[in-house]
């Protein structure tokens, strides 16, 4: 029967959009903005902060404002630091960073709690301290 053959293809095209239509309930709202630099000195900055800590929520969409600046050494690439949570690698959060301003979109943990971020890029004095934390509320 043709009629219903369309009629069937129709619906699906239609329910496709509609489930498309959906905005996922992570990405409600403008993302929440965060400032950071990985400075020449070798250290995380975040502007106004003594000793820098990212806040978000748990699942919080977030947009890394990130200024990187080229220590003692880089990598081959032209890397010259990561912003990275090692065990959020497969969550997106490895970021590698090149001299100058880029912008990443990430989601935050689901799970509440305490996470280490660090450079993994070899970038000279004060590598192995290049680090900061990411606190994730309920
Ligand atoms: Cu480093």
């Amino acid at each position: 029967m043709r009629f219903s053959r369309y009629f069937l293809a129709g619906s699906v095209v239609l329910g496709g959009f509609l489930l498309l239509g959906q905005t996922p309930r992570v990405a409600r709202g403008a993302p929440k903005i965060i400032n950071v630099t990985a400075d020449k000195d070798n250290r995380f900055k975040i502007p106004g902060q003594a000793k820098p800590v990212i806040t978000v929520k748990a699942g919080e969409v977030l947009r890394l404002h990130i200024t990187a600046h080229k220590a003692g050494e880089w990598d081959k690439d032209g890397t010259v630091h990561s912003f990275t949570i090692k065990e959020l690698k497969d969550q997106g959060w490895d970021l590698r960073l090149k001299e100058g301003v880029q912008d990443f979109t990430l989601v935050a943990p689901a799970d509440p709690g305490e996470y280490l971020i660090e450079c993994t890029v070899k970038c000279g004095d004060g590598h192995d301290d290049m680090r900061m934390n990411l606190v994730v509320t309920q």
